[in-house]
């Protein structure tokens, strides 16, 4: 596959900002956003919007950071530092939701803005611990998902957002439809959690035309932090200058990889880890 390429020593990298939550095992999160970013040549800004308390066995709690200062946040970044793409992970609130989309407005982040947005939807974790309160669902449909350049969902997740109970190729094209008429630019509707194939076959679509990606399954049980990793690889890519589809092909490749190179931690789940990038020339 085709690197992203990395900065020379000294030279300033392009910079991409992460909004999302922590996660104190290191796999997910801003943790995985920041790893892939920084082996992707990107600089990774962060604003925090909750600071989760977790090891590889679930998610015991989370403390929300007031939405003001998540806001704060972006805006400080983006008026010195200045970023070539966003993402969103878990912004746990309504509240948090809507300081984020007033600032991505404020500050030119988003669909049809100069910086492209990133939406990972993350309502739960793989453990099934929320990492969203079920009164931000509205917030998710009606003021994220309008803002998205991309919107990565798991198929959990699009069971929560669209209702839809993705099975086959026909329901997995009719959220990717539904997706894109909530508002997002571009609707992802990932396969990877569909036991049923050796292969994983993604879809990405724009409205007019469905882009499907597949490559082989990866069964492993330590995949904490795939869907982080996938939407941050998107995220560098679109920094880099691709295109949205070509930044999804990379992405695809890039977290098949991280998830063949996926270690044991704890007693639980393992992260998907693109620390291969170290062994490359
Ligand atoms: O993988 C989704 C995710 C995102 N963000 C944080 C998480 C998790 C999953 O556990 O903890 C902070």
């Amino acid at each position: 596959m085709e690197l992203l390429p990395l900065a020379p020593p000294g030279t300033t990298p392009v910079r991409a900002l992460t909004i999302a939550g922590t996660d104190s095992g290191g796999g997910a999160g801003i943790q995985a956003d920041s790893r892939t970013m920084a082996l992707c040549g990107v600089h990774a800004c962060v604003a925090v919007a909750a600071v989760t308390v977790q090891n590889s066995l679930g998610v015991s709690g989370f403390h929300e950071i007031p939405p003001q200062i998540v806001a704060d946040q972006v805006r400080s970044v983006v008026g010195d530092i200045g970023v070539s793409a966003a993402k969103t992970g878990m912004l746990a609130s309504s509240a948090i939701i809507a300081a984020v989309a007033e600032v991505c407005d404020e500050v030119g982040i988003g669909k049809d803005q100069a910086v492209p947005l990133v939406v990972d939807p993350v309502c739960a974790s793989m453990h099934g611990d929320p990492l969203l309160h079920p009164e931000a669902l509205d917030a998710v449909r009606n003021v994220l998902i309008p803002r998205a350049t991309v919107v990565t969902p798991n198929l959990d997740e699009i069971r929560l957002i669209t209702g839809i109970d993705v099975v086959d190729d026909a329901t997995a094209r009719r959220a990717a439809e539904q997706l894109y008429e909530l508002g997002a630019q571009w609707a992802v509707v990932k396969g990877g959690h569909l036991r049923s194939s050796t292969e994983s076959t993604d879809l990405l679509f724009d409205g007019n035309e469905f882009h499907s990606f597949t490559t082989p399954r990866i069964d492993t049980g330590n995949d904490h932090g795939g869907g982080d990793t996938l939407a941050a690889a998107i995220a560098c890519a679109l920094a880099h200058g691709y295109s949205v589809p070509d930044a999804f092909g990379f992405a695809k490749e890039w977290v098949t990889r991280c998830l063949a190179a996926a270690y044991d931690l704890g007693g639980g789940h393992g992260p998907v880890s693109p620390l291969w990038r170290l062994e490359q020339a």
